[in-house]
């Protein structure tokens, strides 16, 4: 099987790329610059005509969302066990709706956490943006959190491609001026996440791209912090 992994450093594709490597399949990226405007081009829109990251490509053929990826993968490779598999519907479709918790209600407020600016037209309104995304997320925060007290993954004690999940829409909120020290069981599962290898080699991998795009000027500033501070001051 042929699959190649479309994605961006420090994007949700992200979590695709994670579950690849707990699968350890052979499979290839492509790093889509968003600088130089990548995934607005006319080679990828004919691949995906939403313009976004992940995009896995699969024998040729085309998937995105990462909630269908997600389970994709998980069904066709079910011994990674990425996500727990019930004798019932009924179990499984809980765990759909946790990846689309993640990929729907979660994302969408960290999107408008990390660049309210792309959320409003007036400088004046980029700090209620934050604000109002922050009001929307904190009891999502407090949800997970509490989940996360209860045992050391999502699922208790077995840990899921939806553990990764939820740590990378932490590590976007992390990365704002959204105060998290009310979550200590989110900060935790953080750490416990980073000592798994897949997420290790995974994060190393998207450092390097990082750091590929910044040596050609194509690093992508996600200044939203820096918009809420220059707008407020
Ligand atoms: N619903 C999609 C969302 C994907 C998405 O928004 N990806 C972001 C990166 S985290 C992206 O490609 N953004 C580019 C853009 O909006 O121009 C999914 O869950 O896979």
């Amino acid at each position: 099987m042929d699959i190649t992994l479309h994605f961006a450093p420090n994007t949700c594709a992200r979590v695709p790329m994670i579950a690849l490597e707990e699968i350890g399949c052979e499979y290839h990226t492509e790093l889509v610059a968003f600088m130089r405007g990548d995934h607005q081009s006319p080679q990828y829109l004919a691949l995906n005509p939403k313009g976004r990251v992940p995009l896995l490509v699969v024998d040729g053929k085309v998937l995105t969302e990462n909630v269908a990826i997600l389970h994709w993968l998980s069904s066709e490779f079910p011994e990674a066990k990425l996500l727990p598999v019930y004798q019932n519907n009924f179990d499984n479709a809980l765990v759909i709706a946790d990846l689309a918790f993640c990929a729907s209600t979660l994302h969408g407020l960290v999107t408008r956490l990390r660049i309210p600016h792309f959320f409003c037209d007036t400088v004046e309104a980029i700090p209620r943006v934050f604000q109002m995304a922050e009001q929307a997320m904190r009891p999502n925060f407090a949800l997970m959190d509490e989940r996360l007290s209860k045992g050391l993954w999502w699922y208790g004690d077995q840990w899921s491609i939806v553990d990764v999940y939820i740590n990378w829409i932490w590590f976007r909120v992390a990365g704002t001026a959204f105060d998290t020290s009310p979550y200590p069981h989110l900060a935790r599962h953080s750490m416990t996440l980073s000592q798994r290898p897949s997420v290790q080699r995974v994060l190393r991998r998207h450092e390097e791209a990082a750091e590929w795009l910044a040596s050609r000027g194509l690093e992508v500033k996600f200044d939203g912090a820096g918009a809420v501070k220059a707008a407020a001051s």
